[in-house]
């Protein structure tokens, strides 16, 4: 890269709350780069000397989180001046104000607004005739600001970014109605990202909850957040969240429609759910779902399944073709869509509302049928220049999951899958965040973007504050396997920082540069809660004398020195001599029984 890179200051973290007050060693540091001026927020952690006195230098990791933002006053709006710079955008009075008082929870809205401090930026959309999405720019070889935020986030060239945005194999899903986000890349060629979904349903949780969950779940690492809010207040709760989102906001626009219609299916309209995607675009949602794959004459195909359609969205859309028999008005209106999202550059995430939701299903004709058509309608979106990705299951058993991201990947011409684990077996409710991980895991190492996580609670209930750190950790660690597991430049720094502090018996650091840095020192007090015993040469788990790590640091005293390179040499030699031995006596551990065949 051509950048030059300054660290900053780095300043204690903005976001901190109760619960991440043990952070002492996690700072706010930024990435500068000199020429352009573009800062992006990393997490600095800092590490103490090696035994002997060698200083470590601080590790910066991709960051979330942001600067950090008070609830009722939301981030700053940082991305405004690159916005109105490209003047191709135009503030517009907008529908919000209308549907701000549109009735149902008039009560809790206007407490909801007393307390907010706040500015609401004014709704921007393109000037007549303009499309102003990422990919339009990319396309036309315009290399933006948000393209160079992400290179230097990703730490690569920005060349790469702008010809995988315009190919279609990336996105950046940012809404110019949301400049409070820091843009972020979802395609193969860079880091893994996972998804949180939030979201209050009639009975639970409160607005400020919500706003609560978003920031719990960006700092533990959540990329994107989708609010799958149902109930009262969705416009609201929505506003307050998009406003303290450093990360992009997902949302699936057909369960607010269906507010709308009081939870009746049949009297859903092309019109209402049109209005509906407005009104979100105006407020600045990055990406939505659309369930507009769930074709009329696909529905049939899910009759035999073992559990039917497990979509909420491809449910509601089923329903609604069955009721009418009509073809789904998302699928005959999409262009109407694709012209509505290049004004705001809002990106597609083509819905799965024919995902298997059980083993049994896995790989079926309704689940493929459906996927052809999410490859047909990748591309008319492209005409648009409107930015995509697919959707993926669901439930597969581990050793047909490759086939589902390698087929999405042929079909869609690259672009990129984000898929909602899969689970590799129904037998584990309770622990669905683990069977999940497992083939998301799989599934991202063959190309898959973006991992949309499940919580313990999965098929149990909604989830709580915990259940949302365990989906977030769980899926960080699926999506980081893989990014070992594909080759991706500089992955594996953090595993080799932390292990060198482990070698070392620096725990503080250990702790430090885990992913939950809570759970682990924790699990280390249980049993050696003492001050002195974080810098112990063992934990408890061997106890003191018989910790292999300290034995490797004897042998390494012992035989590093100079003075024992002759004693080595013997050692090798002494070796070698034992090996010819063993190959001459035929070479194997374990010897066949008689009458028994050798194993293969
Ligand atoms: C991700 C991949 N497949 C489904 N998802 C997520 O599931 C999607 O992004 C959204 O968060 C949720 C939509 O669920 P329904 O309406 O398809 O059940
Ligand atoms: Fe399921």
């Amino acid at each position: 890269m051509s950048n030059t890179i300054s660290m900053h200051n780095p300043v204690p973290n903005a976001a901190e709350t109760a619960e991440t007050q043990f952070l002492k060693s996690h700072s706010l540091a930024y990435i500068e780069d000199n020429r352009t001026g573009i800062r992006v927020p990393v997490t600095q952690i800092a590490l103490e000397p090696s035994p002997g006195g060698k200083d470590n230098a601080p590790l910066q990791v991709y960051r979330t989180a942001g600067p950090g933002s008070d609830p009722v006053v939301g981030l700053p709006a940082f991305r405004s001046t690159w916005i109105e710079e490209r003047a191709d955008t135009q503030t517009y009075a907008g529908r919000e104000r209308n549907l701000l008082d549109d009735g149902k929870s008039a009560v809790r809205r206007g407490q909801a607004s007393a307390e907010w401090k706040g500015s609401r930026p004014v709704p921007r959309r393109a000037e007549a005739g303009k499309r102003v999405t990422q990919m339009h720019y990319a396309r036309a070889g315009i290399t933006t600001p948000e393209m160079r935020f992400v290179a230097l986030r990703e730490n690569c060239d920005v060349e790469l970014v702008r010809s995988e945005v315009a190919a279609g194999r990336a996105i950046i899903p940012n809404n110019i109605n949301h400049p409070e986000s820091e843009p972020m890349i979802i395609g193969k060629a860079f880091l893994v990202k996972i998804n949180a979904n939030i979201g209050n349903s009639a009975v639970t949780s409160s607005i400020a909850e919500e706003v609560d969950k978003l920031q719990w779940a960006t700092q533990w690492g959540a990329d994107t957040v989708m609010d799958l809010s149902t109930g009262d207040d969705i416009h609201t709760t929505r506003e307050w969240l998009i406003r303290n989102a450093p990360v992009p906001i997902g949302t699936v626009p057909i369960y607010q429609a269906l507010e709308k219609v009081n939870g009746e299916a049949n009297a859903l309209t092309w019109e209402i759910f049109r209005d509906t995607v407005i009104e979100q675009c105006e407020q600045g949602v990055d990406y939505m779902t659309i369930h507009a794959g769930v074709l009329l004459r696909y529905v049939p195909l899910s009759a035999n399944r073992v559990t039917g359609i497990v979509s909420r969205g491809g449910a509601i859309m089923a329903g609604w073709c069955l009721a009418h028999h009509q073809e789904n008005f998302l699928y005959t209106h999409f262009d109407e869509l694709c012209e509505i999202f290049a004004q705001y550059d809002v990106a597609f995430s083509l819905g799965d509302g024919l995902r298997p939701g059980s083993i049994a299903d896995a790989n079926d004709a309704a689940q493929f049928a459906e996927l052809n058509t999410l490859a047909e309608l990748t591309a008319r979106a492209w005409e648009y220049d409107v930015q995509v990705m697919v959707e993926g299951p669901g439930h597969i058993p581990f050793h047909l999951v490759r086939e589902n991201v390698e087929r999405q990947q042929e079909l869609c011409n690259g672009a990129p899958f984000y898929t909602l684990g899969p689970l590799v077996t129904d037998i584990a409710p309770g622990y669905d965040h683990i069977t999940s991980a497992i083939g998301a895991t799989e599934i991202a190492r063959y190309g898959t973007a973006m991992l949309c996580y499940v919580t313990p609670k999965e098929h149990l209930g909604l989830p709580n504050k915990d259940d949302v750190k365990t989906g977030v950790i769980t899926y960080k660690i699926a999506a980081h396997a893989a990014d070992l597991a594909k080759g991706h430049p500089g992955a594996s720094e953090r595993d080799d920082a932390l292990s060198k502090a482990r070698f070392e018996f620096r725990w503080r650091d250990q702790f430090a540069l885990s992913l939950d840095p809570v759970t682990a020192e924790s699990f280390h007090d249980e049993t050696l809660p003492a001050e002195p015993a974080k810098t112990a040469h063992f934990c408890s788990m061997c106890g003191p004398k018989f910790c292999s790590m300290r034995i490797s640091q004897d042998i390494r005293d012992e035989y590093g020195s100079a003075d024992s390179q002759a004693a080595i040499a013997d050692m090798v030699s002494g070796m070698r001599d034992k090996s010819q031995e063993f190959l001459a006596s035929g070479g194997k551990v374990y010897l066949p029984e008689p009458g028994m065949p050798a194993r293969a």
